[in-house]
């Protein structure tokens, strides 16, 4: 059954919603299997610019059914929201959608724990999203304070739990801030059921509808979110988001085994982008770094804000690489690095002295971690409108066999722009 992941192999933000999108007429079903509406991708459609945050791409071809798996963390509020504007943006008026009763639910006061943890972290604050995600996945992991999907349709289950949790979540807010909100069982109630009446139609079993799909040999999809260095056990902790945004949570988040991925896809900025904390060694505090950020539009697309930007890190990018079992890499965004006299990439670290290839499992590690670096030519022509390789200056095919050089998988896929044709396969 051919089965096609694409995810991240950076910090997120690596342009895997213009791949998913490409991708999508191949696939009779698209499946987003982790995080939540932390997640932000821009599609270019027919013309029509779509900002998607927790709907998978194939929401915008009505002939694919979208499946948002059971490994998501679920704002009901937000996913409304989301849905009145994909429509808005004249996107399909009548979604193909399923929704797991599986997934877990994230409340207000996930969002404001979330807030004061990150206030009282300081200068070591994560620079999370604000959406609620960790504080939920904490939740589930723990048991005791999680809610599913599925409970919300099930109004006696669903006070009770509430009249449970609420009071906790209360007094562990007031005692983490004295000036904490608080919160009412029958307020969230009420919203909640709201919220599902308008979702009910598309809540389902979604891991049985997989299921089903696999044993018929139906093309499936799986749309990564966030990046493989995100991570929450192989990523830069605790400077992560709270789930497998690595090629490691495709099986977890979505109840699809392993092995019924034929192609997993990694897809790398020609460059380096992190937003929020935490170390990266190639990131540029000069005019270089201004300028990708400039060309490249380098701004969150859930927050806005100003992502961190730096040279190509071959030793992160193939660490993800081997970490996720990466068959193919697709290069995107290298058109940001037209008209740079030089490029540099970065092929190894420098840690106490000593060279290594190796990615380091501690923060602390790669926080001192000095970038070595290759420096390459670089190509002054337009590279917008290359559409196969050739029309490629060769310095910048000698850039992308590099790429492929240091990070060990082939490069199979250049994009050179945000719209479906700007897209060269590299035969
Ligand atoms: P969280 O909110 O708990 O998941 O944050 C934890 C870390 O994960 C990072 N993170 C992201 N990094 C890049 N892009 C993301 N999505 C949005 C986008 C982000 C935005 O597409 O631009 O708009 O700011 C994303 N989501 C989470 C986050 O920065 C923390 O470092
Ligand atoms: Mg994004």
């Amino acid at each position: 059954m051919p089965g096609t992941s694409v995810i991240g192999l950076q910090w997120g933000d690596e342009a895997k919603g213009k791949f998913v999108d490409l991708l999508t007429s191949r696939h009779e079903i698209v499946v987003r299997y982790l995080g939540g509406n932390n997640a932000g991708h821009t599609v270019v459609c027919d013309g029509k610019t779509f900002k998607l945050s927790l709907l998978p791409a194939g929401i915008l071809n009505p002939d694919v059914d979208s499946v948002i798996a059971t490994g998501v963390v679920i704002n009901p509020k937000a996913l409304l929201a989301e849905l009145e504007s994909m429509k808005a943006a004249g996107g399909p008026q009548d979604v193909n959608l399923r929704i797991s009763d599986r997934a877990h639910v994230i409340f207000p006061y996930h969002m404001a724990e979330e807030a004061i943890l990150e206030k009282n972290r300081g200068d070591s604050a994560i620079g999370t999203t604000m959406r609620g995600i960790g504080t939920c996945y904490r939740d589930k992991a723990g048991r005791a304070h999680a809610i599913r999907l599925g409970e919300i349709l099930r109004p006696d289950k669903f006070k009770a739990r509430l009249a449970e949790i609420v009071p906790v979540k209360n007094l562990l807010l007031r005692a983490l801030d004295p000036e904490a909100p608080q919160f009412d069982v029958d307020e969230i109630f009420e919203e909640y059921r709201g919220h599902i009446a308008k979702l009910e139609s598309y809540i389902t079993d979604t891991t049985a509808f997989l299921h089903r799909a696999v044993a018929d040999e139906q093309k499936i999809l799986f749309e990564g979110a966030q990046g493989s260095l995100l991570d929450i056990d192989h990523g830069t902790f605790p400077y992560v988001t709270s789930s497998n945004s690595s090629g490691c949570g495709v099986h977890p988040g979505s109840g699809v085994p392993e092995r019924y991925i034929t192609e997993m896809i990694g897809v790398a900025k020609a460059y380096t982008t992190r937003v929020g904390g935490g170390p990266c060694v190639t990131e540029l505090n000069d005019d270089t770094g201004n300028r990708i950020r400039e060309r490249g539009r380098e701004y969150g697309t859930v927050t806005g804000r100003p992502r961190r930007c730096g040279w190509f890190d071959a030793v992160a990018t193939g660490y993800s690489a081997r970490l996720s079992g990466v068959d193919n890499i697709a290069l995107a965004l290298l058109d940001v690095l037209d008209g740079f006299e030089k490029l540099k990439i970065c092929e190894a670290y420098e840690i106490n002295g000593e060279r290594t290839t190796d990615f380091p499992s501690h923060a602390d590690d790669l926080a001192i971690a000095k970038p070595i670096y290759r420096t390459l030519p670089g190509w002054s022509e337009d590279t917008t409108a290359a559409r196969i390789i050739n029309d490629l200056p060769a310095n910048a095919r000698s850039y992308i066999d590099t790429v492929a050089e240091l990070c060990g998988r082939p490069v199979k896929w250049v994009s050179v722009g945000p719209d479906r044709e700007q897209t060269i396969v590299v035969e």
